[in-house]
């Protein structure tokens, strides 16, 4: 049996009874796709997901890829080779590309829905797959024999990477040393070693394609002397032939916690002879066309997160099902009350609802964010100003990758908690999620990394604008008649929580502007910066429960009796939410307001 457990009927919820995607379905650049193709599509990724490509998902843990340093080779276990054949054959990665690359132009809300359920079961195989989404943004920046090559790469199913990471880079990419020795003749030569390269080895594919941020020589320092080359494996003739073997070698594969069917690898550039780069673009521009992958891919990692969180939380809950332990607590005296599922105990029940209110919220995050992606394809179809929804989209970038993967992480502890002693042995998947999701809060920029990009980028960068929107918008729905006075004590919450999070940046934008006068003033936003990232994320996951309660409570009394469970559940954990995640913003904001300088003034030695 699959140990993947997908919840196609909230994927649904979300995005057809919560965002309405059939309203922008099958007109302007979504034409070819209704709400009924949508729908038979996500059922099929599903059944795909469910089936051959979680298959591999435990297998290729335990028999993880095989690095060959005499031929820098990788070989992968047969298994997984075979989900992912399975995925690609069946061609869903066309529902993010273009047209003009033969693809679907699906809106990003149901790409990203489709992408949860292979994220869910089989994470490494949704990153192998990545050929052709780079392709795409190498197509929109490549000049015409780059725009040729991306097409030869969705064609005949290259594999591709992003490279950034060094020795001495990681966090701080603009400390890259790798470098680029101009030719020319309109190609460089690239030198250096990057490291912990996703996918930058295996032997499913033709060719592999690698997205490298290098420094040509003599270009300034920091990221915006970083250029991006395009450096393939194997070099290719006008019809993308594969020919000579470039000087790009794979010399180590990492041994990791987890995830350990994808492979990363340390990647080492003209050390035998020269690796051949191509200036994307002709231009450099680098950090800027590498962040449009980048986005990408902190969006896909926070729905990786949750995509694992889901599925922890339903595999505990059909444990929490099955397992008989004690009495029920109001007969704990009476040894011979009978035994009862754990589900009636109230601490597994506090936990189950923990789980699953966090799991939920964070996939209706992820598709709120996604809608926003679909209202830039929109607007950019019809030529309209996108900047207020890109906006509002890069403020929830960092929400949906930091909260995402921290919340994930930290719950998919309380997943395996419910299984007890079980839940520690590999008969199921709970230590695994745990072991493959802790790369979540790490990779595609530190959680650090993201709250301060949320900061200092997405609020103060920005004048507060998108997060004055979007915290605009959760005031009006506190203060709205939603739920017909049956969400009442919640939105009162929503409310002050609004406020609590308002005063937060507010107090962190002061602390901001006195390091003007006062430099060390700035440590306080730094000491903060997480916490705010955190308390935010819990604001927006409220709010998002308590428009899913709005719908189910309106929906609840006409509908089936599966249904009505489901409407019960979400009503539920909208409750559950406010009532006991809520009042510890009232905490964080102290905390905030009350920082000292006491622990930067802390001499190392005393830690
Ligand atoms: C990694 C990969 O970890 C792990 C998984 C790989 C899986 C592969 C498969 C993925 C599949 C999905 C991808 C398919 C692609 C499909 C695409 C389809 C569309 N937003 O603040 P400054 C830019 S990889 C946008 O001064 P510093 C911007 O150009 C390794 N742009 O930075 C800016 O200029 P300006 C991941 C941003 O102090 C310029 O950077 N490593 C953003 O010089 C400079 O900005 C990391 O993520 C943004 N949020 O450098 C590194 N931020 O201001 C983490 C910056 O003029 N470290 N730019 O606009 C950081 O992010 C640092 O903050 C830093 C700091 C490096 C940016
Ligand atoms: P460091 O930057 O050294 O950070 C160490 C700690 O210090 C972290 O807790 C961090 O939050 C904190 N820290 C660092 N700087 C700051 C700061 N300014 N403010 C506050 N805190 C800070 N990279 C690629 O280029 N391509 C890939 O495909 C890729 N895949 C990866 C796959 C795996 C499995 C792994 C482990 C890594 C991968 N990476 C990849 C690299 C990854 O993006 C980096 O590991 C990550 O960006 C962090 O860099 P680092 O490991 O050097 O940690």
């Amino acid at each position: 049996m699959s140990h993947y457990k997908s919840n196609l009927r909230d994927l649904e919820f979300n995005l057809f009874e919560v965002f309405k995607r059939q309203d922008v379905l099958g007109s302007g650049p979504f034409e070819e796709l209704d709400e009924e193709t949508a729908r038979t599509i996500l059922h099929e990724v599903e059944r795909l997901a469910t089936g051959v490509v979680a298959e591999s998902f435990e297998d290729a843990d335990r028999n993880p890829p095989v690095f060959d340093p005499a031929t820098s080779s990788v070989r992968l276990p047969e298994s997984l080779k075979k989900s992912y054949r399975a995925y690609m054959d069946a061609g869903w990665y066309n529902l993010d590309l273009p047209p003009e690359l033969g693809g679907l132009n699906a809106p990003r809300s149901l790409v990203w829905a489709a992408a949860e359920l292979i994220l869910g079961a089989n994470p490494a195989v949704h990153m192998y797959a990545a050929g052709p989404g780079f392709a795409k943004v190498l197509y929109s920046e490549g000049n015409d024999a780059q725009k040729r090559f991306a097409q030869q790469a969705i064609d005949r199913g290259w594999g591709a990477t992003m490279v950034l990471t060094e020795p001495d880079a990681g966090s701080d990419v603009g400390a890259g040393r790798t470098k680029a020795v101009d030719q020319g003749d309109g190609t460089w030569h690239i030198e250096g070693v990057k490291r912990f390269i996703t996918s930058a080895e295996q032997d499913m594919t033709e060719n592999i394609f690698h997205l490298v941020l290098a420094r040509p020589e003599g270009a300034k320092p920091g990221t915006k002397g970083l250029s991006l080359f395009l450096v393939p494996k194997y070099l290719v003739d006008e019809d993308g032939n594969p020919g000579e073997r470039n000087g790009v070698y794979v010399t180590n594969v990492e041994h990791k916690m987890g995830l350990k069917a994808s492979t990363t690898c340390e990647l080492t550039f003209g050390a035998k002879h020269p690796a051949v780069g191509y200036l994307v673009g002709d231009k450099h521009d680098g950090i800027r066309q590498m962040f449009l992958v980048i986005e990408h891919a902190r969006m896909m990692v926070g729905t990786k997160a949750i995509a694992t969180l889901s599925t922890g939380y339903l595999n505990a809950l059909a444990y929490a099902k099955e397992r008989k332990q004690g009495a029920d607590l109001t007969k704990m005296a009476d040894k011979t009350a009978p035994r009862v599922p754990i589900t009636r105990h109230p601490d597994v029940r506090r936990s189950l609802m923990l789980q699953k209110s966090y799991a939920e919220a964070l996939r209706a995050l992820v598709v709120y964010a996604a809608t926003q992606q679909d209202a830039v394809q929109l607007a950019e179809h019809a030529g309209e100003d996108d900047s207020a929804v890109a906006a509002l989209n890069d403020l929830l970038l960092p929400i949906v990758k930091g909260v995402g993967s921290e919340r994930s992480y930290a719950l998919l502890a309380e997943s395996l908690q419910t299984l007890g002693g079980s839940g520690y042995l590999q008969d199921y998947p709970l230590e695994q999620y745990i072991r493959d999701a802790k790369i979540d809060t790490l990779y595609e920029g530190t959680t650090a990394i993201q709250a301060q990009d949320f900061f200092f980028r997405k609020i103060v960068k920005n004048n507060g604008q998108a997060f004055g929107q979007l915290v605009g918008e959760i005031k009006a729905f506190a203060a709205s008649e939603a739920g017909n006075g049956r969400l009442k004590e919640e939105r009162s919450a929503l409310a002050d929580a609004a406020v609590h999070v308002e005063k937060m940046v507010e107090a962190m934008v002061g602390d901001a502007m006195r390091s003007a006068e006062k430099t060390d003033e700035l440590y306080k936003v730094g000491l903060n910066a997480t916490r705010l990232l955190m308390a935010t994320g819990d604001l927006v996951l409220a709010w998002l429960l308590q428009r899913q309660a709005e719908i189910a409570l309106a929906a609840i009394d006409g509908a089936d009796a599966a249904d009505r469970d489901f409407y019960a559940g979400k009503i539920a954990a909208a409750r559950f939410f406010a009532a006991e995640v809520l009042p510890r913003l009232a905490a964080d904001r102290a905390v905030v307001e009350n920082t000292t300088l006491d622990l930067m003034e802390l001499p190392e030695s005393a830690f």
